[in-house]
């Protein structure tokens, strides 16, 4: 008898010795469920300072992953197999993503940051009342260029591009509405033209620009023209105000033809494992100190009206990074062109981009 007892008491301690090291194991790989957040996001668009402070004040741990267009964001997320938790798509994607049930409520009772966002962010046609998505940054698409890399000389238009003094000299964002939607301005149309007639005459546009390109390329454009390696660039507004910190030399103009004014968001996947985490790191994202730091590390622009008093007053007065609403009305926004007309978009651009090669 006392030898069972011994034997049981044996197992019993082994047992409980296996459970503490497996649930030590687990937690220090973050597999806990509740205390692992995944974070999507696109490349070079977060003080990583601040999610070690998140992990530290939390106690979570967050996984970080980046993209650098929404066609793959979504692409991954729609595939299911990583469950993302937040993820900062464009309006356009999140009007997308909503139709496809991609997306999760937003419980506004978890996040009294939210007070601090300008309510000209807020409310917007993608997403009325913001029921799915809570603004992150903003901005504009437009030339950034290098007037003494260029002899002088001032660019006003998209269709000054197509200048034989560029030759060589303009580095692209990799980004398909973004190229297309200079495509189509430059011909006066749209960029949220849905006539193929007009698509196809801004491919071939595009085709004609191709000696003036000297590339197509993603965050590392930044570097790129801050260190003259080329004069100009077409780039979102905040990739812009980074490469003006760097080289004063450089400045950004929105295309007197017309451009895009974009939004991007913070949303919750449907797959979300962490609902209550993913509240609380859209909460502090939107403190207005946090969010201000963050604007100034990356360069782009806060809708947050709080954390513009934290910003150095050159930066939040500067007009071709906080442009006024009366001169963003002449500014579009990406529409959800639906899932056909947004696959014949990138086709044209993936056709353009072989033509250059
Ligand atoms: C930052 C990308 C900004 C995305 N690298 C603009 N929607």
């Amino acid at each position: 008898m006392k030898q069972l007892t011994r034997a049981f008491l044996l197992i019993f301690i082994v047992a409980f010795a296996l459970m503490y090291v497996v649930s030590k194991l687990n937690s220090s790989q973050g597999y806990t469920g509740d205390n692992i957040l995944t974070v999507y996001n696109w490349g070079d668009y977060i003080d990583p300072s601040l999610i070690k402070e998140f992990e530290q004040e939390t106690g979570m741990k967050v996984v970080y992953q980046t993209f650098d267009s929404n066609e793959a964001m979504m692409t991954k997320i729609a595939q299911g197999g990583t469950t993302y938790d937040v993820a900062v798509p464009s309006e356009y994607a999140i009007s997308k993503m909503k139709e496809e049930d991609l997306l999760l409520p937003i419980d506004h009772s978890k996040l009294p940051n939210l007070k601090y966002i300008n309510p000209r962010f807020l409310d917007l046609a993608f997403d009325k009342g913001n029921d799915y998505s809570i603004p992150y940054f903003w901005g504009t698409v437009g030339i950034v260029y290098n007037p003494e890399m260029l002899g002088g000389k001032e660019l006003h238009s998209w269709n000054d591009l197509w200048d034989s003094d560029l030759r060589n000299q303009i580095l692209l964002v990799d980004g398909a509405r973004e190229v297309m939607g200079m495509g189509l301005n430059s011909l006066g149309y749209s960029l949220n033209d849905r006539d193929k007639e007009h698509l196809i005459q801004a491919k071939e546009k595009l085709d004609t620009l191709t000696p003036n390109i000297k590339a197509i390329v993603g965050d590392e454009i930044k570097m790129l023209i801050a260190n003259e390696e080329a004069a100009v660039g077409v780039v979102w507004s905040g990739d812009a105000a980074d490469m003006m910190w760097e080289n004063e030399k450089l400045d950004y103009v929105v295309p007197e033809e017309g451009s895009n004014l974009w939004f991007d968001n913070m949303v919750i996947p449907s797959t979300s494992k962490n609902i209550d985490g993913a509240h609380q790191f859209i909460n502090f994202m939107l403190d207005p100190k946090r969010a201000a730091q963050n604007a100034e590390y990356v360069g782009y622009s806060t809708p947050n009206q709080e954390a513009i008093k934290y910003l150095p007053e050159d930066v939040s007065t500067d007009e071709r990074f906080y442009p006024d609403v009366d001169s963003t009305e002449r500014l579009e926004v990406y529409e959800n062109l639906g899932k056909k007309m947004l696959a014949y978009y990138n086709e044209l651009f993936l056709e353009f981009k072989m033509h250059k090669k």
